[in-house]
């Protein structure tokens, strides 16, 4: 019986949403007394800072005693920059825990055992789905080492990224752009090519609304770079990757902190991280457009990618198409 506590969780994940994202995960917690009353809530504000639960308790005071505490990820049961949860939840008299996300981690996880062993009632799995969706990229790391993955790209309904003299030249719409600067801000790193880096002369920033830091522009291939290009500007800091395998650069973003990395193109990043399996979701913007002639978006895929497509949606007058490649759900299975 999980549907009782469905309310509450959902309240738990509304909480973990105002969190900022960091390189810990976003969480959030409510507690509950006995006649299912909320009586303290509580998130997580960023590494360094207090726990959900933590939080939650100070907020409930005396009436944790007894109470239940609902939480969007299991307690974690380690000391590093703050203390564990699993005792603080003991220490303050809660009786029962219920937890959706499992703690992935090797440091912090097992909580939920903890608890168990000192008398406490846990339930967990409750909303996982939903708590998940919260830390995407953040679970992703800790399951797979390495970041999570967006390829966008846009392109004419005849799938051409430019026209036949292969200048840049806009594909997409002010609408478009837009979502493509919420992707950014929604990235720790944006990467292109050097190729791209050169032809296009991207900056590569978030420019139409705030962030508390601009996501780490990484260009990544061999070739050299002229002096004066847009990405090498002090608008944001950039990382200069000399490698061209797609496992090698998210190994060294992964060691930078990058969670999320939203790939920018060009056709030839593109299809390396995609032959490579090494893209998680894809958002396509499609102008409503043909070109007949011009280079496309992917050349030369070594295999087919089936995707599932998870949202489509008109976007001014172009289509937005997101999905994820199969193996990549699959990966999560
Ligand atoms: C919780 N509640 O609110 C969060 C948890 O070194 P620290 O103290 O910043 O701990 C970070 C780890 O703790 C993080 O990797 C994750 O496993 C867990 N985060 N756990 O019980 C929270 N933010
Ligand atoms: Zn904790």
């Amino acid at each position: 019986m999980t549907g009782q506590w469905s309310d509450a969780m959902a309240a738990a994940i509304a909480l973990a949403r105002l969190g900022p994202r960091s390189e810990n995960p976003r969480v959030g917690c409510v507690i509950l007394d006995a006649s299912g009353a909320v009586v303290g809530r509580g998130h997580h504000r960023g590494a360094g800072s207090p726990h959900a639960e933590v939080a939650a308790l100070a907020d409930a005071g005396e009436r944790a005693h007894g109470a239940t505490a609902v939480v969007t990820l299991e307690p974690c049961r380690h000391t590093g920059r703050t203390g564990p949860c699993t005792e603080a939840l003991i220490d303050a008299g809660i009786t029962r825990v219920v937890f959706a996300e499992e703690d992935p981690t090797r440091e912090a996880g097992g909580g939920a055992a903890v608890l168990r062993d000192a008398g406490v009632e846990v339930v967990g799995g409750v909303e996982a789905e939903a708590a998940a969706a919260v830390n995407t990229a953040w679970t992703h790391v800790q399951r797979t080492g390495r970041p999570w993955v967006v390829l966008k790209l846009a392109q004419t309904l005849d799938g051409r990224v430019a026209d036949a003299r292969g200048g840049p030249t806009a594909i997409t719409g002010a609408a478009s752009r837009a979502a493509v600067h919420q992707l950014r801000a929604e990235s720790d790193a944006v990467l292109v090519g050097a190729n791209t880096a050169v032809v296009d002369d991207p900056q590569l920033t978030v420019r139409d609304q705030h962030v508390e830091h601009q996501p780490l522009r990484v260009v990544m291939g061999l070739r050299a770079l002229p002096v004066g290009l847009r990405v090498l500007d002090d608008s944001a800091p950039t990382l200069i990757v000399r490698e061209h395998r797609p496992a090698v650069a998210l190994a060294l973003l992964r060691d930078a902190g990058v969670h999320q990395v939203l790939l920018e193109g060009g056709p030839t990043v593109a299809g390396a991280f995609l032959d490579a399996r090494l893209v998680d979701e894809l958002v396509w913007l499609l102008a409503p457009r043909l070109l007949g002639s011009g280079p496309v978006s992917v050349p030369g895929l070594m295999a087919p990618v089936p995707v599932s497509v998870t949202q489509v949606s008109r976007i001014g007058d172009d289509v937005l198409v997101r999905g994820r490649p199969l193996w990549s759900t699959e990966l999560e299975r």
